[in-house]
C-alpha cells in the first residue's frame, strides 16, 4: 500500500534510488529470516534518508555521545547504563499493536507498519527535561504519514505509546521505578505534525538499541522524555492518556512538556541548558527553536498551566 499526502516524498520521488534499494534492504533485515539484527550493534544495517527542509545545520553532537550517554530507564538510571545493558534486548521480530479508535486496528510486523515510507533525515535538536541538550542526525518516517492508514475516527483526540515490556531482557523493569511500561501521549494534532517522526535509525545506520532500537517516537519541540523508545503499541484514543513521568510526579512532568524555558522545572531553572560537548551553557529556546512549525497548535492555551 502506497498513499501519497500531499507535500511529502513517495518512493517515486526520492532520488537516488539508493535511498529506496538501501530502505529494501533494511525492511528485509526487519522483517526477518536473513538479517540478524537481534544481535547488537555489530549487526547494525546502512540507512539513507532523503535530506529534509526541516534539518537544522547546526554542528552534530558525535555520534560516541549520541549512543553512549542515555536516558532509557528499562536498562538502569545511569547515561552508561543503556549502552552496557541495552544489547540484550531482542529487536526482531518487532511488532506493532495498533488499536483504540480507528478503522483498521491490528497487530502487524513493524516492516508492514514501515512500508511504503521512503526514509526521511531528519537533524533535530534533542533537549532533555534534566537541562541538556545534543543535535542528533535521525532517519525516520513523519508520524502523520504512518497513523493516517490505520484511519482514525472523530473519538481519536489522543494517541497513546507503550514501549516493549518484557523485563527479562530490561533489569530497569524489575524495580519500579516508573510505571512499566513506559508510556507517552500526544494530542491527535501534535501527532499529525509535519515535525513528529518515527525514527528507525541515527547517524547512517539502524538505530542502535540504546537509542530505542528498532523504532522510536522523535517529537523535537518537547522534553526528550515524549520521545518514547521501542515503541510496540499505538492507541488512538479519546482521553488524555497516563504517561509514565506526568504519573510518577506530575507537579514536575506535565503532558505536554513543551520545551519553555519561562517555565521551570520546580528543582531547576529550564532557562539555559548545556549542549552535549560544549562548556558554556546557551539560553534554551520556546518550544526547542521550533516554534514557526508548531506555536499554533498551542494558541489560545496558557502554556504555564499547561506545562
Ligand atoms: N522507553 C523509554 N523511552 C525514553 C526514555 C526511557 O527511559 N524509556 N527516556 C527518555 C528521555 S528522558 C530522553 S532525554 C530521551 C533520550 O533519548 P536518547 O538516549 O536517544 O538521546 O529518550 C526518552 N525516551
Ligand atoms: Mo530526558
Amino acid at each position: 500500500m502506497l498513499i501519497r499526502h500531499g507535500g511529502d516524498l513517495t518512493e517515486n520521488d526520492v532520488t537516488p534510488q539508493g535511498v529506496y534499494l538501501r530502505r529494501r534492504e533494511f525492511m528485509t533485515g526487519v522483517a526477518g529470516a536473513g538479517l540478524a539484527l537481534a544481535a547488537g550493534p555489530a549487526s547494525a544495517v546502512a540507512l539513507k534518508g532523503a535530506p529534509s527542509r526541516y534539518s537544522t545545520d547546526e554542528k552534530k553532537t558525535p555520534r560516541e555521545d549520541v549512543t553512549g550517554y542515555n536516558n532509557f530507564y528499562e536498562f538502569g538510571l545511569d547515561k552508561e547504563d543503556p549502552a552496557r545493558n541495552a544489547g540484550k534486548l531482542k529487536v526482531a521480530p518487532w511488532t506493532v499493536k495498533i488499536d483504540g479508535a480507528c478503522n483498521k486496528p491490528g497487530t502487524y510486523d513493524l516492516a508492514d507498519f514501515l512500508r511504503g515510507n521512503p526514509l526521511q533525515e531528519r537533524i533535530y535538536r534533542l533537549r532533555c527535561v534534566e537541562g541538556w541538550s545534543m543535535v542528533i542526525p535521525w532517519l525516520g518516517v513523519p508520524l502523520a504519514d504512518l497513523l493516517k492508514r490505520y484511519e482514525p475516527t472523530s473519538k481519536a483526540r489522543y494517541v497513546a505509546f507503550e514501549t516493549l515490556y518484557r523485563p527479562a531482557e530490561m533489569p530497569g523493569q524489575r524495580r519500579p521505578v516508573l510505571e512499566w511500561p513506559y508510556r507517552e501521549g500526544l494530542r491527535i494534532d501534535e501527532a499529525m505534525n509535519p515535525l513528529a517522526i518515527m525514527a528507525v535509525g541515527l547517524y547512517g545506520e539502524t538505530l542502535p538499541n540504546q537509542n530505542g532500537a528498532p523504532m522510536r517516537l522523535v517529537v523535537p519541540w518537547k522534553y526528550g522524555f515524549k520521545s518514547i523508545k521501542s515503541v510496540t503499541r499505538i492507541s488512538f484514543v479519546e482521553k488524555q492518556p497516563r504517561t509514565a513521568w506526568n504519573v510518577s510526579a506530575p507537579r514536575e512532568y506535565g503532558f505536554y512538556s513543551n520545551v519553555n524555558p519561562e517555565v521551570d522545572h520546580p528543582r531547576w531553572s529550564q532557562a539555559s541548558e548545556r549542549r552535549i560537548g560544549e562548556f558554556r551553557r546557551r539560553e534554551t529556546l520556546m518550544f526547542n527553536g521550533y516554534g514557526e512549525q508548531v506555536a499554533s497548535l498551542y494558541r489560545g492555551m496558557d502554556l504555564k498551566k499547561n506545562f
